[in-house]
């Protein structure tokens, strides 16, 4: 039990290597998710390559989760630094090095932070005031925006089924991790009938969780959420900090690039770098040789885990080897392979170039030649009957293995749905290579009042025979998967309509009026092999990850009743005053 400035004792276990020929580093974790309670979990998996460097291994409960004493708070703000008494995440990482430097036997005065999502940003946050000691911060997946981007809002939407499982998991027992009960097979279901987000609460959290609460009382991008976002108190980092992610991480995929970006503001030392892989939320801990059924010709996982990461920390740690010197080590998924790059997003040799929704479900890089009105395409979008994200049945979220991999989950389940629109390219004679931000500039108009647009960029696999069975296959490797005419997502995201031109001032849609939206759907590098093709998807609900807009406006939709949940006919426009696309950051070969 270490004890903070304020008193308050946070639970810890720290396992030392017996027999190490000299002092080691310490290897810090904070989480909320409790201790290891063995010392496999402590030392074994994807942690065995660390110890070939030798490390002392610290695992922290967060204030109020398990014997940790004090209050927990869900992505607790930065301390007001006028208030000497104050207390933040960094604080407590601050007192927890100092008591570890001077009481752990034979470590050598150097810490790092690591760990992945919840555990990251606790690692990130030490970044406010590190100590003297902490010479490395490994963050996988922080979190950066949890309204802008992250786990619990994207782009201002709510996450329905994700905040709605956390917030239980968190919140409803100290001293344990409780999985919600659902009482029924397809989450699909049981939300569509839970009705409007206000029954949430009504029935089921009744006032007791904190952060139900806060999703309530803060609907828009107001102080509160501002100052829960950290990026504006993260300016320069002076400790290492090596940022990693994955492409299709469906929990985090904001956060570590926009810590990256904050950061790179200012790193003349060349301090910050990051690494992108081929992976969901943790995937970097597994080999990573695929994603359900997306093969990466190469064990993605390994290489980081045996050679990317120990290999940082071995540097900063322990003075071993060279200096990591890659700004950006990415894997380019299609070509399946790891690439540097000096800047990331890269600048040079990046074009970007428009591909325009056409007439007849066309995609292409010439601007349409239609004008006027008529050159829309049309949906209802119906808040009774919103499309599923997935496919349903869908099943609660962190008890499953349907939630990890729904990112990549083949799109043609909703391609025939009336209120999915999809755009595609001819066969691609060549390949198309894209790397850095890709954006969607969507001209739309909505007989609501409120809207969500949803837009996905896919990626098309060529049709064909498909391959004879194969006579001698090895019959413990995976089956082949016949990917034939396959629609992988590449990048997806939601914008809700309110927030088109401020996230903390939310504003009504003129009903009937084409308007236009930057719809950032973040990052990706790929190659659109030839033989492939390129499509967009447009549609208005995707549920229950996203709650459902009601579509008529109503202050705040934590607070909407059944009868504001209407019907909208929705019209996407490809004429050539308003020419919907999406902006590709194509790659010069
Ligand atoms: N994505 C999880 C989380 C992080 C931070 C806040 C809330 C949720 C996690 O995997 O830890």
């Amino acid at each position: 039990m270490i004890p903070m400035r304020d008193g308050i004792k946070l639970e810890t276990v720290i396992l030392a290597p017996t027999g190490a020929a000299g002092p080691l580093p310490i290897l810090l974790a904070r989480t909320p998710y409790g201790v290891p309670k063995d010392t496999e979990g402590m030392v074994g998996g994807w942690r065995a390559a660390l110890a070939v460097d030798g490390y002392i291994w610290v695992y922290q409960n967060l204030r109020g989760r398990f014997a940790s004493e004090g209050a927990f708070v869900m992505s607790r703000a930065p301390r007001d630094r006028a208030d000497p008494k104050a207390i933040d995440e960094g604080t407590d990482a601050y007192d927890t090095i100092e008591w570890l430097v001077h009481n752990v036997p034979r470590n050598n005065g150097r810490v790092g932070m690591m760990g992945a999502s919840y555990d990251a940003w606790t690692a990130t946050m030490a970044l406010l005031d590190p100590h003297p000691a902490l010479k490395a911060v490994l963050e996988e997946a922080s979190p950066a925006d949890q309204f802008l981007g992250d786990d619990f809002h994207h782009s201002g939407a709510f996450r329905l089924a994700y905040g709605f499982e956390y917030v239980a998991l968190l919140e409803s027992n100290k001293d344990e991790n409780t999985f919600f009960k659902f009482g029924r097979g397809d989450i699909y279901d049981f939300f569509l009938s839970m009705g409007p987000l206000a029954n949430a609460d009504e029935r089921y959290f009744h006032g007791k969780m904190p952060t139900w609460n806060d999703f309530v009382a803060h609907p828009n991008n107001d102080a509160f959420r501002q100052k829960q976002s950290f990026t504006p108190y993260l300016k320069k980092t002076t400790v290492p900090l090596l940022n990693v992610s994955g492409f299709w991480d469906q929990e985090d995929f904001y956060g570590p690039s926009a810590i990256y970006e904050t950061f790179e503001k200012e790193d003349a030392e060349h301090l910050n770098q990051i690494v992108i892989g081929p992976w969901n939320h943790g995937g970097w801990y597994d080999r990573g040789g695929h994603l359900g059924n997306i093969e990466f010709g190469s064990e993605t996982g390994v290489h980081y885990n045996e050679v990317v990461r120990p290999r940082w920390l071995a540097y900063w740690l322990h003075g071993k080897g060279e200096r990591p010197s890659a700004e950006a080590t990415i894997f380019e998924t299609g070509t399946n392979r790891w690439r540097t790059f000096d800047k990331w997003p890269p600048e040079v040799g990046v074009s970007k170039k428009k591909l325009y929704l056409q007439a007849d479900h066309r995609l292409s890089f010439e601007a349409p030649k239609e004008r006027g009105a008529a050159a829309a395409d049309e949906y209802v979008s119906d808040p009774a009957n919103p499309v599923p994200f997935r496919p349903r049945p869908i099943l609660p979220l962190f008890t499953s293995e349907q939630w990890p991999e729904w990112l990549v989950q083949d799109q043609r389940f909703v391609e025939h749905r009336p209120d999915v629109l999809s755009y595609q390219t001819g066969v691609l004679a060549e390949g198309v290579t894209i790397g850095g931000d890709i954006v969607a500039d969507l001209f739309a108009s909505t007989s609501g009042e409120d809207s969500d647009w949803i837009v996905k960029l896919i990626d098309v696999y060529p049709e064909g025979e498909a391959a004879p069975p194969q006579k001698d296959a090895d019959p413990k490797a995976r089956a082949p998967v016949d990917m034939r005419g396959y629609e992988l997502m590449i990048a997806s995201k939601v914008l809700r309509g309110r927030f088109r031109e401020s996230f903390v001032s939310p504003a009504k849609i003129p009903s009937g009026k084409i308007v236009r939206y930057a719809i950032d759907l973040q990052c990706h590098a790929h190659t659109f092999l030839p033989g492939h093709r390129i499509m967009v998807q447009v549609q208005s609900s995707w549920f229950p990850v996203i709650d459902r807009n009601p579509q008529r406006w109503v202050p705040n939709i934590f607070t909407a009743r059944a009868g504001d949940y209407v019907r909208a006919t929705q019209r996407i426009s490809r004429s050539l005053e308003a020419a919907s696309a999406i902006v590709l950051p194509v790659l010069a070969p």
